[in-house]
């Protein structure tokens, strides 16, 4: 089974990924773990404070270090100690390496991933020193935490567990289509608004199926992401 903790002042958001779609099925076959630590749990003074102003100045608060280090340290402990053998700590930040499938899947090689998401204007920069193996951001886009890109990041890594996702629903066909975008589909009716089907999918030639599609993925990626067809390397 796979284990995932989050340190997180928000742990109700997780619920949205544990109860709904695949992620949820996931969880209720027992294919992943997910726990969530609330670093409030983990202070000491009765106003159960979590942040303070920065040092220097500056607009907005900053995530104190002591709650967060305790709950990060907790979440990794209860891990090694549930036979995780290989563990990450993941703070998901906007200075972080940006996610893609091929951080995906270097992640998915984890028995346990420690996820600290931020809020306010971060994270004390002491936490990362003491306890952080790498930042992660999902892209260049002002978001108000990190509790978004975590359930990002678990929703990528959670459909690659074995029994998640339906192996009809694709992955399997991923290889075949990554670096690629999708041809469109089209499902009942034949005719919606007086837009056809285009007639190549209703004449059971499964060949010209497959290149009317290959052709409809390449032109769209020309198109819409030329980025994709740059290959590494000498070609
Ligand atoms: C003073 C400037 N700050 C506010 C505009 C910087 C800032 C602090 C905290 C910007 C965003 C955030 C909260 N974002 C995240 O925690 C975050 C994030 C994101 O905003 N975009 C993409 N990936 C990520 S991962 C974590």
């Amino acid at each position: 089974m796979k284990r995932f903790d989050v340190v997180t002042l928000f742990p109700e958001m997780f619920s949205a990924l544990t109860h709904n779609g695949v992620t949820g099925r996931g969880e209720g076959r027992g294919i992943y773990d997910l726990v969530c630590w609330n670093p409030r749990e983990f202070t000491d003074d009765p106003r159960r404070t979590v942040d303070d102003r920065p040092y220097g100045g500056g607009a907005g608060m900053v995530l104190t270090p002591s709650p967060l280090v305790k709950a990060i340290h907790t979440a990794k402990c209860r891990q090694l100690s549930t036979g995780v053998k290989l563990s990450k700590t993941i703070y998901l930040s906007p200075q972080g390496r940006v996610l893609n499938q091929q951080l995906v899947e270097e992640l998915s090689t984890f028995d346990g991933l420690v996820l600290l998401s931020g809020r306010y204007e971060g994270v004390d920069e002491r936490v990362i020193e003491e306890s952080v193996d790498l930042e992660v951001s999902i892209g260049d886009y002002v978001l108000s935490g990190g509790e978004l890109p975590a359930m990002v990041l678990l929703d990528a890594l959670i459909r690659l567990l074995p029994g998640v996702v339906n192996h009809s629903e694709s992955v399997v066909d991923e290889s075949h289509s990554s670096g690629m975008l999708e041809y469109p589909q089209y499902t009942r009716p034949e005719v919606f608004n007086g837009r056809r089907v285009p007639e190549v999918l209703l004449s059971g030639h499964h060949d010209d199926i497959r290149r009317w599609r290959q052709e409809q993925s390449l032109g769209r990626t020309r198109q819409r992401r030329p980025d994709l067809l740059k290959t590494e390397g000498p070609n």
